[in-house]
């Protein structure tokens, strides 16, 4: 296709690279789908920015967001939970009592794929306005293995049919459905036989979560599943460290995990297991939020070893009814006390590398990486952490394609 290799040119831009805020505005060039040359406004060679259409000159540049963990897939709402819990109920008391994950289980049972996807797609599109180029969704609401199915391929749909880019998670070992009532052994040996094996052999599935939890799965549990996904070399993720401290997360490093979120209750172990595997750690501070919690992750301590941290909205319907990524960089600062670089880092380059994607140049601005790109209304990075502010952006840009933006094209 000739468009794709189009030359585009951004000027005079403050760009934060995946990793940093660079010291001075620059050019960046891109051709085609990846970007071609980066150079600081005081170097520039006029004749070589001549060639270039210029997309914008000024405004804040950063690789299109990452949203590295969601679960925006799912039948009905849980709003009568919300008012439950605002009454003092908790949310481990609404689970026991059958409410919680599994009303959401019964609500997506209940719909067709094309329900789910005309659902699904306004809380998508709501990610991509606000800056997400790359998603992932995972499955965790069917918990058979037809409907665990059917909501991946409602994952895959999306991903077809909007410009954005949709990596999809099976996550058969979410919370233990109805019919396997005091058999959560029974349940596992169904995720790690067949539901596997039917995600694997459709290529639905592109990596496999747990959620290792006293209300979910325990450690032993999670890591037959882990067994399961590195037979079908698939990469594992753990919901871990939630709500207590089974050790799920140094498990699930022990398989070499992308990543271990949410990740509260994590000990000094599991900050050195996830540091030796080189595993994220994966913040959802809307959880943290929503459920009104009060421990939190161990940052210092992950800062410390050097363990990348991804930020992530978390979007689902019970714990984190929040689309709202850049809403999650500034809770990342004022609940976490990440820098607002980190929290930028958490949802560009480390949100790649929670995907496993950070080799394919996504999350970045480099020369070589990935033409997935955001163009700010703002002064300077931080400023996307500091402010709560949506209509931002001006310009989004996937796979090199202008997709999204206040700008005029
Ligand atoms: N932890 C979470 O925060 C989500 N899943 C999980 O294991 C919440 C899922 C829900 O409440 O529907
Ligand atoms: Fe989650």
């Amino acid at each position: 296709m000739q468009s794709t290799m189009q030359r585009r040119l951004w000027r005079d831009v403050h760009v934060f690279d995946g990793l940093r805020t660079l010291p001075e505005p620059m050019a960046v060039i891109v051709e085609g789908d990846r970007i071609a040359r980066m150079i600081p406004m005081a170097q520039v060679d006029e004749a070589e920015l001549a060639d270039g259409a210029e997309m914008a000159r000024g405004g804040v540049l950063t690789p299109g967001l990452v949203d590295c963990h969601t679960h925006l897939v799912f039948g009905g709402s849980r709003a009568d939970e919300f008012e439950q819990r605002l009454e003092g109920i908790s949310y481990a008391e609404i689970a026991r009592r059958g409410g919680g994950i599994l009303s959401t289980v019964a609500a997506t049972r209940a719909a067709s794929e094309d329900e789910l996807f005309a659902q699904a797609r306004p809380r998508l599109e709501a990610l991509m306005n606000e800056g997400v180029t790359t998603v992932e969704i995972k499955s965790g609401y069917g918990l058979t293995v037809d409907d665990e199915l059917k909501m991946l391929r409602v994952a895959r749909r999306l991903g077809e049919a909007l410009p954005v880019r949709v990596v999809t998670t099976l996550l058969g070992a979410h919370a233990l459905p109805p019919e396997f009532k005091d058999d959560s052994d029974g349940y596992i040996a169904l995720v790690c036989e067949e539901m596997i094996p039917a995600a694997a052999a459709e290529g639905l599935a592109d990596a496999v979560d747990v959620f290792c939890e006293s209300i979910a799965f325990s450690v032993a549990q999670c890591e037959r599943v882990f067994e399961a996904a590195r037979a079908h070399d698939l990469p594992i993720k753990a919901h871990a460290e939630q709500l207590s401290n089974l050790g799920g997360s140094a498990a699930a490093a022990r398989f070499g995990a992308l990543s271990a979120d949410h990740i509260e209750y994590l000990d000094e172990a599991g900050v050195a297991a996830l540091r030796e595997a080189g595993s994220v750690a994966v913040l959802l501070p809307g959880a943290f939020h929503t459920l009104r919690e009060t421990r939190l992750p161990p940052i210092a301590a992950l800062r410390h070893a050097g363990v990348p941290m991804a930020v992530a909205t978390d979007a689902n319907p019970g714990s984190s009814p929040i689309f709202h990524p850049t809403l999650m960089l500034n809770f990342a600062c004022t609940l976490f006390r990440l820098t607002p670089q980190e929290a930028l880092a958490g949802m560009t380059a480390h949100g790649a590398r929670a995907l496993g994607l950070a080799e394919q140049g996504l999350g970045r601005i480099a020369e070589g990486a990935a033409a997935d790109l955001c163009l700010w209304d703002a002064d300077t990075p931080a400023a996307l952490a500091y402010a709560v502010q949506s209509g931002r952006l001006r310009q989004r840009w996937c796979r090199g394609e202008r997709q999204g933006g206040t700008d005029h094209d």
